[in-house]
């Protein structure tokens, strides 16, 4: 999987260059280039943004660096990238998204700011590549790096090869499959600060283990996140 990042802020992704994302890229399983959006701009003052039309606060960025950015971008691609847009108002970023995504060879992140990247980017974007408009959550973020960040890993770790176990890709939460959230982990010591470890963990009775985490699973969705529970029959 390779990305281009285009963003104003080509700093904010230094940290992908730490843990297991940084990890994968020295393995040679992924990279990513980040590009700078003034690099496209030919001003003085390398202006990105401009007053919205049709009134409104806040700051619009203009069509034609992103314009120029994408055309070379995809000048240079060797496959049609997938172009992800970061933006509150797209459709929400899932597990099953991060799995589409980690299939494709490459993918192109643009990052926007203030109030968003004039629409008609996107439109004749879409002329050339799919593009994904998409939210991490139904909050306000700045601009699109942040979520790029947490996109780019939840993707990165998907990779064949870039996770040592994939038995672990399977039973985490949002895991595609039971679609339920990831029951509750224990480690040593067996008792901290008057607080003890399940017995049935400590059973070695691996049937009862499984309906015990089964069942502690289920409970956690009902309480956390009863929109991801089946619905019941009648
Ligand atoms: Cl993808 N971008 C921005 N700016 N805010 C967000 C978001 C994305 N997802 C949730 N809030």
């Amino acid at each position: 999987m390779y990305a281009d990042i285009v963003t104003i802020f080509p700093d904010y992704f230094a940290p992908l260059d730490l843990s297991l994302v940084g990890k994968a890229r020295r393995a040679g399983l992924v990279d990513w280039r980040v590009h700078d959006l003034r690099d496209w701009t030919h001003d003085r003052h390398r202006t990105v943004d401009d007053t919205p039309y049709g009134g409104g606060a806040g700051m619009v960025m203009k069509p034609e660096p992103w314009g120029e950015a994408l055309d070379q971008l995809l000048a240079e691609a060797w496959s049609t990238p997938t172009l992800v847009i970061p933006t509150p108002a797209g459709v929400p970023f899932t597990q099953a998204m991060a799995h589409e995504l980690a299939a494709a060879p490459h993918l192109m992140f643009a990052c926007g700011r203030y109030e968003g990247i004039d629409a008609r980017v996107a439109e004749h974007a879409a002329s050339r590549m799919p593009v994904r408009e998409v939210s991490i959550g139904d909050y306000v973020l700045n601009g699109g790096e942040v979520a790029v960040l947490a996109m780019m890993e939840a993707i990165v770790r998907l990779v064949p090869g870039v996770v040592g176990n994939p038995e672990s890709l399977v039973e985490e939460s949002h895991a595609v499959g039971s679609g339920l959230l990831e029951y509750p982990s224990y480690t040593k010591p067996m008792h901290w600060r008057g607080l003890d470890v399940p017995a049935v963990l400590l059973s070695g009775d691996h049937g009862r283990v499984d309906a015990w985490r089964a069942a502690r699973s289920l409970e956690r969705t009902a309480a956390r996140r009863p929109d991801l529970l089946p619905p019941t029959q009648d």
